[in-house]
């Protein structure tokens, strides 16, 4: 009997939470099953199964406010959810869990071009924040390959990077202010537009980059930058990292520090995506071991003439380092629509690693300066453990943050193969450790990297982070177990 009574009460509790949600956000805006339920509950990778007992889809700050007091009075956790492109499963949620999805709240609430800031709510797409700067004759930077789905909101849940960081920086650089709901419903207005604001903690940059466990994103102030006049997008050849390393620093300076991308891509990564994605070339006469993306956008040079004068200057850089021997070929685009076509090369090899099988993902950072000597180790210690492994390195190298992926080995199962995510992560882990690097760059924590977070954080950082924990969410009720390990957890 008591056994059907509990299960009759959790039938009822859903029950009757689900009224109460429907009634916060309206029937058609709270998912309980079916195909609207579907993309809610994917993950990017495919290494988690999502469930839930329902998605809410709040029209505003309000309706977020209030279906987190109404799951807080039940006792039922949250996790907050944008476009669901996460890659370490922060948003991958438990039967018992309610989804509070930001979508319908995408309004652009206002672009400033004088104060050089626009607000948005949080689930603005990426790319939809970037038009309506564009539209106002500026400029927001973050850009990165999920920008046609990705949400603003998740972009600062997880302190995003992707290719504009080497200029810009990442999101806790982009944000003035925030607003969020907290754990207690309770609706926490930060959204500051002031350069200096010099009062009190940095609540802001506690909520970026904490993936939903603090609060949860409602709006935010973002920074916007001059637009562009024009860019000279290049793709240079090299024999190494270390000579990519030498082409960072010789167009840093040739462009007076215009640079707003340089990615490295291996061989291997270009040629897959050659072969595998429509309409895709080498950009240059003939293969190279490795080739780098490179970026520079002028707004308006000394010479008073946009763009020209930054294109003579990365000229210039580029043919001394081909006459040094730094490089072997480059091409610059000679349109926007090649420009744009380089830029793509960069976005289709991560689509491309899906042709070659199994891939076992990191998203580390070291010293910019170390990239070479980090990539030198990995290769070995990868080779090493996996001999027919089929090294995939690529990545943001103006900021230190390389993705070595690993490719399955030709004719190796792929279960197989990806059972060893985690001793292969643990190689490579450890070499960016030891090099004084990160475990995880730009994509965050989530389910993936709960045990890095044990074995490479600081007892003393643990502990403040489960007290802020601890004073913010004291019930546990937004996105618990993601970010932080469990304090049992094993160093
Ligand atoms: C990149 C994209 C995400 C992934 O291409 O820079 O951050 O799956 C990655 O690796
Ligand atoms: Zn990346």
């Amino acid at each position: 009997v008591q056994s059907n009574s509990t299960s009759a009460t959790a039938d009822t509790v859903t029950a009757d939470l689900s009224d109460r949600l429907a009634r916060i956000v309206g029937d058609k805006h709270l998912i309980t099953g079916g195909v609207r339920l579907r993309p809610h509950l994917e993950e990017l990778r495919g290494r988690y199964t999502s469930a839930c007992r329902a998605v809410a889809l709040p029209a505003d700050a309000g309706e977020v406010a209030a279906v987190v007091q109404t799951c807080a009075a039940a006792g039922v956790s949250i996790v907050a959810q944008g476009g669901n492109t996460g890659a370490m499963g922060g948003a991958v949620a438990r039967a018992e869990q309610v989804i509070v999805n930001l979508a319908r709240m995408n309004r652009v609430l206002e672009v400033d071009p004088v104060n050089y800031t626009m607000r948005v709510e949080a689930g603005c797409i990426l790319a939809n924040v970037q038009a309506a700067a564009a539209d106002a004759g500026r400029l927001f930077p973050l850009s990165l390959g999920a920008q046609g789905s990705c949400q603003i909101g998740g972009n600062l849940a997880t302190n995003a990077g992707g290719i504009n960081v080497l200029r810009y920086g990442n999101t806790r650089d982009l944000v003035l202010g925030v607003q969020a709901v907290l754990a207690d419903g309770r609706i926490w207005d930060g959204m500051n537009s002031l350069r200096k604001n010099n009062t009190g903690y940095d609540l802001k940059n506690l909520l970026i980059g904490s993936e939903g466990t603090l609060g949860i994103i409602t709006a935010a102030t973002l920074k916007l930058f001059p637009a562009p006049k024009r860019r000279v997008v290049a793709v240079a050849g090299v024999a190494s990292p270390d000579a990519a390393l030498d082409l960072l620093g010789r167009l840093r300076d040739a462009s007076s520090d215009r640079l707003s991308t340089f990615e490295l891509m291996a061989n291997i990564a270009v040629q897959s995506a050659v072969r595998h994605i429509a309409g895709q070339t080498d950009p240059l006469a003939g293969e190279h071991d490795w080739y780098a993306l490179i970026v520079a956008d002028g707004t308006v040079d000394g010479d008073g003439d946009a763009g020209a004068g930054l294109r003579r200057d990365m000229e210039a850089g580029l043919a001394r380092a081909l006459d040094d021997g730094v490089l072997r070929d480059a091409v610059i685009a000679e349109s926007e629509s090649q420009a744009r076509k380089l830029i793509l090369l960069r976005e289709n090899i991560v689509e491309a690693q899906n042709f070659e099988g199994g891939s076992i993902k990191h998203d580390v950072s070291v010293p910019v300066a170390q990239v070479p000597e980090f990539i030198r180790r990995v290769h070995a210690a990868i080779l090493d453990a996996m001999p027919a492994a089929r090294a995939y390195p690529y990545g943001h190298m103006g900021d230190g943050n390389i993705h070595f992926n690993i490719s399955q080995p030709p004719g190796m199962d792929k279960e197989k193969f990806l059972a060893q995510w985690r001793p292969m992560n643990r190689i490579v882990h450890e070499i960016a450790h030891q090099l004084g690097g990160s475990f995880s760059a730009e994509h965050g924590i989530g389910l993936t990297k709960l045990e890095e977070m044990a074995r490479y954080k600081s007892a003393v950082e643990l502990d403040l982070y489960r007290q802020i924990k601890r004073a913010l969410d004291p019930h546990n009720l937004l996105n618990p177990g993601k970010v932080l390990p469990a304090a049992s957890a094993s160093r």
